[in-house]
């Protein structure tokens, strides 16, 4: 639908969640996992198909960058499809029947919300105010990660757009995350989470160089085969590899750190695009970029279901 080829405000957002889950009450569920720094909800949809229960999930996010505004765009991209589509396409019906979803649309709300409000478009860190110390604004929530924190590839510097922040999940925003696939580590056995730009499917490590114990199944049977059919059905092409050689060294993120939780088949899209528009992606472009960035989901999620 056409609500789904714009960007929304933050307020639409969560009016969109809530509605959703009154409108699909029999397969969505609305859960608050903590707030951020400016108190604001951190909402996560658990969907599930319409069947008992089952001991396996997965779990994606987006928008922990503020300016990246397609991330967002995706997962509420993705909550639409797979409630349309639920019973109808066979790989988002498989997925449902066997696997709860959880989704975290927003999970930088204050800094969403500042790239909506002020001159600020290009902000990418939180809104979190240091006690002492600094007048910079802000963490980095993709450096504030238990994952070789704060060492090369982040700053330590709060006025940097890649501040680590004071300590490992110092940001109310990371520790909720955090804290709730520690508590659903079991059941939860693929994490990814949404950026942009550049196009690229990476996976651990990207907080050092070391070749992760799966690395061949992840590159060539995961991210290699979502990349060739994203060239073959979108002629887009998306670049695939282990973070730190594919993009850079950044420690302290999401991924490498559900990894080591013990969540094999972690990954972070980039999507589109490569540097014409970059974090300024217009909206005719959210339908393929979606629609790309759906493929790989479903390629990794049915491997993951095949594999776990
Ligand atoms: O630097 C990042 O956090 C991500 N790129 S972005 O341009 N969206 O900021 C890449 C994250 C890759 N994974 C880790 N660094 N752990
Ligand atoms: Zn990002």
């Amino acid at each position: 639908g056409v609500y789904h080829e714009r960007y929304h405000s933050l307020e639409d957002i969560y009016f969109w969640i809530n509605q959703t889950g009154q409108d699909h009450s029999d397969m969505v569920k609305v859960i608050d996992i903590g707030s951020s720094f400016e108190k604001r909800p951190l909402q996560v949809m658990k969907l599930s198909g319409r069947r008992g229960a089952v001991n396996r999930a997965m779990w994606m996010d987006c928008g922990i960058h503020a300016r990246e505004w397609i991330a967002p765009a995706f997962c509420l991209w993705f909550v639409n499809y797979a409630l349309r589509f639920y019973n109808h396409n066979s790989e988002i019906t498989e997925m449902l029947n066997n696997m709860d979803i959880y989704i975290l649309p927003v999970m930088n709300p204050d800094g969403y919300k500042y790239t909506w409000t002020t001159v600020e478009r290009m902000w990418r860190k939180n809104r979190s105010v240091l006690k002492e110390g600094s007048e910079c604004v802000g963490v980095d929530l993709n450096r504030n990660f238990d994952a070789r924190w704060c060492t090369k590839g982040a700053s330590n510097d709060p006025c940097d757009p890649t501040y680590c922040g004071q300590y490992p999940e110092s940001e109310p925003e990371a520790e909720a995350v955090a804290k709730f696939l520690r508590s659903h580590k079991d059941t939860v056995k693929l994490y990814i989470s949404i950026h942009s730009y550049s196009q690229m499917l990476l996976f651990p490590y990207s907080c050092s160089y070391d070749e992760a114990p799966n690395h061949n199944e992840l590159q060539l049977e995961l991210v290699k085969e979502a990349s060739t059919k994203i060239r073959r059905y979108y002629r887009n092409h998306y670049k695939y590899g282990a973070g730190a050689k594919t993009i850079y060294l950044a420690p302290g993120g999401s991924d490498d750190w559900a990894y080591n939780l013990g969540i094999k088949y972690s990954f972070t899209f980039e999507l589109q695009d490569r540097g014409r528009y970059g974090f300024l992606l217009p909206p005719s472009f959210i339908p393929q970029a979606c629609n790309e960035a759906l493929l790989a989901v479903k390629i990794i999620a049915l491997h993951v279901m095949k594999k776990t």
